[in-house]
């Protein structure tokens, strides 16, 4: 056997977080040939490398897990509603234990190539050590937050410091106690992180760049009587997850107490005594009492203030109050943030927090972080700086499709996919989650799950029928591209001012281009299931 054939296979799988391992299973129950190729040492993709403290999901893990199979789903047990990254990251490692999925992965090697021969219609993919695989298929389960962003500031190789990426977090874990700590960002990474390492910080300064609308996670242990109720009733769960907006049901997380819910109304029809009367009430949960927040940007500029009036009622000291209001974008512009405590954080002595809108970051040196107004003393400084999101993993490896085309030259204005399953020039490349599919937007468990389920039905399909290449048509491609960015339109998410990393906006020089489907898990998964029906509209299917 030559080394070429040892190492050919149906597919190679590029990533061993929930896509890859779900897609090496599935490609084996189906009696395919597949190797999952991995950066780091073991399974779990973002819960192996976000180790970073307070790190959890914010979505109910009853519903952010596998439903494939019933076993794993009936015997698995999370201790919270919302579980922590260690809970994950061992959900993970059970996953690849119960199924034997490592024996089909190998790791500490990072893809740097895939080329795709036309002659023989297979993936010639390259490892950073040196290897070459050989594949049919190429399946892109790269991630979709997976690139961590470091923001070049002069002077950071001089610090003398420790300094971490929140998306690259050591392993080992990180001992913070009795250290002056200095955190930039204030996403959802940045978020979670914060109170927890204050807990154990000596000193902690937050330099915030743009202030965020974060809203109580309402994390607890998960209830024996919940789980029984989950597990009795997971296929029904299933099903309501997988047709709806954004891959959640809820189930048995938003019983009303008693009674029917209270009519929804419009804010802008609300006097402001009967809105202060209503947060005094509802607290955060004030914006689902309003019908028109998320579709009116009026009306959100109003639910603005009464977030803003929340901050204040909050954060004791009416300055650090005001810096950590956001204002001039709206509510749901950008991914939702949730927290644990995050605004009471700032009611502590050593916590400090630092307007980086009124002196920007000027310089690291050796021992402190100095912005154009001040010098901070820091032992640790952590980026929680988020990520070139959708595109940024599958942009450094260099993919060449028909014609030696580069896929980063194709994307230089922005991505551009079928159903983001497939690109044209790309024949038989594949990726899960990709830019043009809910992705992002949804419970990532659930868009995860369908992508594997469509593209091994498709292989089957193709091998059923001795096809040999499947390729996205670009007109197809032109007209998802198109329908995608109509659908986005009007919302929140594309609103003036709002600058999302959704839109590439958190990446200099990124092409501006709202990258994920906003129409919803159900509607896009009977988009896909309507294109099976008809033949695989849109793709072309060859013989050779
Ligand atoms: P990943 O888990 O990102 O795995 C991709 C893998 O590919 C990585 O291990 C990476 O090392 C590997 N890889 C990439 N490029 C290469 C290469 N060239 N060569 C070799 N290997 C490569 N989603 C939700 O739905 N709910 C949540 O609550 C939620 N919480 C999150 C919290 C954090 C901190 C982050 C960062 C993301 C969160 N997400 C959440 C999104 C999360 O990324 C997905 O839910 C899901 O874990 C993605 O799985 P994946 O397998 O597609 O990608
Ligand atoms: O990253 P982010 P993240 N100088 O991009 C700031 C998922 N996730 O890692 O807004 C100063 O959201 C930046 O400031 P600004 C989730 O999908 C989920 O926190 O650009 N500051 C911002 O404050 C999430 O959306 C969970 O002005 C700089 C921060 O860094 C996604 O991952 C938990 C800067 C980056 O925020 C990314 O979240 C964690 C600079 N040069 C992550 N550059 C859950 O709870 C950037 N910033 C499920």
């Amino acid at each position: 056997m030559t080394k070429q054939d040892e190492n050919t296979f149906d597919a190679v799988i590029v990533g061993a977080g929930f896509a890859g391992m779900y897609m090496l299973y599935r490609l084996r129950q189906l009696g395919m040939s597949a190797i999952v190729i991995e950066a780091g040492d073991d399974v779990g993709g973002t819960w192996y490398w976000n180790r970073y403290p307070g790190a959890r999901c914010d979505v109910p893990t009853m519903e952010y897990s596998f439903g494939f199979s019933k076993e794993l789903e009936q015997e698995w047990r999370w201790s919270e509603t919302m579980s922590a990254q260690p809970e994950i990251l061992e959900y993970a490692n059970h996953v690849a234990d119960i199924f034997d999925l490592r024996s089909g992965m190998h790791f500490n090697r990072r893809v740097t190539d895939a080329k795709y021969d036309e002659q023989t219609c297979r993936w010639r993919v390259s490892t950073d050590q040196g290897e070459h695989y050989h594949a049919s298929f190429c399946i892109m389960a790269t991630g979709c937050l997976s690139v961590p962003h470091t923001p070049e500031i002069d002077g950071q190789s001089d610090f003398a410091g420790e300094i971490y990426h929140t998306g690259r977090w050591p392993k080992e874990g990180v001992d913070l106690s009795g250290k002056r700590v200095g955190i930039i960002g204030t996403g959802s990474s940045a978020v979670q992180a914060i109170p927890v390492i204050a807990e154990t910080a000596a000193e902690l300064t937050i330099f915030q760049r743009t202030p965020g609308y974060t809203f109580p996670a309402n994390n607890k242990p998960l209830g024996a009587k919940q789980e029984k109720r989950y597990k009795e009733s997971y296929p029904e769960v299933r099903e309501m997850q997988r047709n709806s907006p954004a891959g959640i049901s809820n189930f048995g997380m938003q019983q009303p107490k008693s009674g029917k819910p209270a009519p929804l109304k419009s804010i802008l029809e609300t006097s402001h005594e009967e809105r202060q009367a209503a947060l005094e009430k509802s607290g955060f949960g004030v914006f689902r009492v309003y019908n028109d927040v998320y579709t009116d940007l009026q009306a959100n500029e109003v639910a603005c203030e009464l977030y803003r009036d929340l901050v204040k009622q909050l954060v004791n000291d009416p300055q650090v109050a005001e810096t950590l209001s956001p204002k001039g974008y709206p509510i749901g512009c950008k991914r939702q943030v949730f927290d644990t405590n995050f605004y009471e954080t700032f009611n502590l002595d050593h916590v400090k927090l630092v307007d980086l809108q009124q002196s920007g970051i000027d310089i690291i040196t050796a021992k402190a972080l100095h912005t154009t107004q001040a010098e901070y003393g820091l032992d640790v400084l952590i980026y929680a700086t988020g990520f070139d999101a959708m595109t940024g993993a599958l942009n450094q490896i260099n993919i060449e499709g028909r014609h030696a085309k580069r896929l980063k030259d194709k994307w230089q204005d922005g991505p551009r996919a079928y159903l983001g399953l497939q690109i044209h020039g790309y024949p038989n490349l594949f990726t899960i989650t990709g830019p043009g599919s809910p992705s992002v937007l949804s419970n990532m468990l659930v868009s995860i799950e369908q992508h594997v389920e469509w593209i091994s039905d498709c292989m089957t399909h193709m091998q059923e029928n001795q096809y040999t290449e499947i390729e996205a048509e670009l007109a197809a491609e032109d007209e998802w591209v198109e329908h995608v960015s109509q659908v986005g339109k009007g919302t929140m998410l594309q609103a003036p001012n709002c600058n999302s990393w959704y839109l590439g906006a958190n990446i200099e020089g990124k092409p501006r281009v709202f990258m994920p489907y906003v129409g919803g898990v159900g509607r896009y998964r009977r988009k896909c299931e309507e294109v099976v029906a008809n033949d695989y509209q849109g793709f072309s299917l060859l013989k050779t």
